[in-house]
């Protein structure tokens, strides 16, 4: 069964403490303290038993502002509200102030009681219930009803107590699933000396034999027993308070504030993405980095509120914002969190934690998560988080974390941009989630990197899969990298020749590789003179250019003189070439003419070579073919000059065909 949470507000001496005995028949001011002084200092947690057999759990909670911290932290979880005013004071400024507490914290439901009307004549009772209805209007109690009662004499509490069992308020079967979170707002230690929490349980519930850690001290505890009011329980689940007993923690290892809860379901940090509203009362607006006190769960924190896309924020309005604590927070989305300034101590405003694990953000520009947040659209807000992981990436329980939902849940969030391929889930134990946006980076990271690589090591035909990928980003999954080579190598970018990554051939080169490239051919036909490597060799030799890059290379090398071009296939240095020629010339001066068999012996070619060559002496007006396939001397082209401006001519109109 469900216990929800009543929480009776209102300035203080207004009788808060009068009406909860009167409902309940139990004193709730137990320290002598507030004995003493005639004021509550804690929250009085009692239990109300209404006329349909259902319990709710009624929280004192005190007026005086010092104690502002317990009120708050009273309120967690609570569904409901009374706002106490007493008909000899009227409506206070604390009166208005609890409201926007009430409002802050996302209460949404409730009534007004005026108290004491034993002590007022009716026509200042009738004005102060006009106050009162003036106060709540524009409020979620604008609708809601007036109780004028007293608790001296007993006249109207029967009717509030009606009202109250009409609300139906713990009917609802409790939802209890997912994982377990509750504030600890109270401590003790039995006789035989077991620890006692108590707080409200803020999400899931908590079972007797359960494991559980005490966030952020990471401290491991069992659930020996639970009670709520007294009575022991099974189980106590979300919106209810609950006393639980633990094993393996003593007082000294706990203080209020510290945050119950299945291991692993939070992440204490210190930034937290949130939404903040400014009170419409406040007299000035909100500017930029205030330092501020945060109420969170049962924690106050101190820290410093810093507007993203503002310097100020005026009163009534809301901002996108980040709280940054001192103290590391344990917050999920969702929660509600109340601000106070320093000094005086006064309520400034609240909100709603959009996410507890943030990182620090840059002002001004506009985050695309935070639209995603204010409209609720977690499909989009479980992208942005993934996205905003960058090359780091997300774990599946890291995401859960961030929104404070179930792994299952985060899962089904992803399942449509895991299968568009928006969102990848990559590698084996410990999956991260990598969003495309990110992979898109990437592989124009390992595009510049390649190409900056190939200029300052072209002789390299390129990186290691391994050299690259902790290029890239060191700690990136090798399955990520895979996946992205995969996709540059689909889309043409890269190619791999012998296990070395590299940029696909097509691009222009840089200078400095080009005069790599000119200087490598030039080297590698000046030393292989009348063995030069066919055009298809050289294409194997040097992979990564491609063919027109190296045809364009090989054909300016030409032109400069530094090459001939025989045939498509074959080039040969200058110096080896020219050479062979004088050779040639030589010899048919001597002889007047060559075969076949004299060409070899003179050559040393072989037949494959020596036939392209003499046709290219044929074709550059050296030698003259005969029929019966001797050469004779080309008459009046015999000067090597005249030689060497008709191979140039030739070579011209090969250049140009
Ligand atoms: N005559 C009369 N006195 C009342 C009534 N309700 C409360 N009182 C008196 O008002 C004084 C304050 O009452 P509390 O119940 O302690 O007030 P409180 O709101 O709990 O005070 P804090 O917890 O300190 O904020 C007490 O002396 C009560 O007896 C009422 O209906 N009639
Ligand atoms: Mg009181």
């Amino acid at each position: 069964m469900r216990t929800a949470i009543l929480g009776v507000l209102g300035a203080q001496g207004c009788g808060k403490t009068a009406l909860v005995r009167a409902l309940t028949g139990e004193e709730t001011d137990r320290l002598p303290e507030e004995q003493e002084r005639g004021l509550s200092i804690e929250v009085g947690f009692v239990v109300l038993e209404l006329a349909d057999g259902s319990r709710v759990s009624v929280a004192d909670l005190p007026g005086h502002e010092k104690y502002s911290r317990h009120l708050i932290a009273g309120l967690a979880k609570a569904t409901v509200v009374l706002l106490v005013i007493a008909a000899d004071q009227g409506v206070m400024p604390q009166s208005r102030e609890h409201l926007a507490i009430c409002r802050m914290l996302g209460i949404r439901q409730g009534c007004m009681v005026i108290t004491g009307i034993d002590q007022v004549e009716p026509e200042l009772l009738a004005m102060v219930v006009d106050e009162t209805r003036d106060l709540a209007r524009g409020s979620f109690l604008q609708e809601a009803p007036v109780f004028p009662l007293s608790t001296v004499n007993g006249d109207g509490v029967n009717p509030l107590r009606a009202w109250l069992a009409s609300l139906s308020l713990a009917r609802a079967e409790a939802k209890g699933a997912g994982s377990f979170r509750m504030p600890v707002d109270r401590l003790f230690t039995l006789p035989d000396g077991g620890l006692v929490v108590t707080g409200a349980v803020l999400a899931g519930q908590v079972r007797q034999g359960d494991s559980l850690l005490l966030y952020p001290k990471m401290l491991p505890a069992r659930v020996l027993g639970i009670q709520s009011h007294h009575r022991k329980l099974e189980a106590a689940a979300e919106g209810s308070r609950a006393a639980v007993n633990l094993q393996g923690l003593d007082e000294t290892m706990v203080e209020r504030g510290d945050v119950l809860a299945t291991p692993g379901c939070l992440a204490p940090s210190h930034v937290l993405d949130v939404d903040f509203s400014l009170l419409a009362s406040h007299p000035e607006p909100f500017r930029n980095r205030t330092a501020v006190r945060v109420h969170l769960g049962a924690a106050e924190l101190a820290g410093h509120i810093v507007l993203l896309a503002t310097d100020e924020l005026p009163p009534g309005c809301r901002a996108a914002a980040q709280l940054f604590l001192e103290e590391p927070a344990m917050a999920w989305p969702g929660d509600h969190f109340l601000v106070r300034s320093f000094s005086p101590p006064l309520i400034l405003g609240g909100g709603v934690v959009y996410n507890g694990v943030a990182h620090r953000r840059k002002r001004q520009v506009p985050a695309d998560i935070f639209i995603h947040y204010r409209r609720g659209n977690a499909e989009e807000v479980a992208v942005c988080h993934v996205r905003e992981s960058g090359f780091q990436g997300l774990t599946m329980p890291g995401l859960a974390q961030r929104m404070g939902i179930s792994e299952k849940r985060a899962r089904k969030l992803l399942e449509a941009s895991l299968s568009n391929r928006q969102v990848f889930l990559i590698g084996g134990g410990s999956q991260q989630l990598i969003a495309r946006d990110t992979v898109e980076a990437m592989k124009k990271r390992c595009v510049q990197l390649l190409a900056s690589f190939h200029d300052e090591c072209p002789e390299r035909e390129g990186l290691s899969v391994e050299e690259l990928r902790r290029r890239v980003y060191g700690g990136m999954d090798p399955m990520l990298m895979r996946l992205i080579l995969d996709e540059l190598a689909k889309s043409g970018s890269t190619q791999t020749i012998q296990e070395a990554i590299s940029l696909s051939p097509g691009r222009p080169l840089s200078d400095r590789v080009h005069e790599w490239l000119r200087h490598e051919l030039t080297g590698f036909y000046h030393d292989s003179a009348l063995a030069p490597p066919s055009f298809r060799e050289v294409k194997i030799r040097f992979p990564r250019q491609g063919p027109e890059i190296l045809r364009t290379l090989l054909d300016s090398l030409v032109e400069a003189g530094v090459l001939r071009k025989v045939s498509e296939e074959l080039y040969f240095h200058h110096e080896a070439l020219d050479a062979l020629r004088d050779r040639l010339v030589q010899h048919l001066r001597e002889h007047g003419k060559i075969d076949m068999q004299e060409s070899k012996v003179l050559t040393g070619m072989t037949r494959r070579l020596l036939v392209p060559v003499l046709e290219y002496f044929d074709a550059t007006g050296v030698t003259e073919r005969q029929d019966d396939n001797t050469r004779k001397p080309r008459a009046g082209r015999q000067s090597s000059e005249d030689v060497r401006r008709a191979g140039l001519a030739r070579e011209d109109v090969i250049n140009h065909q």
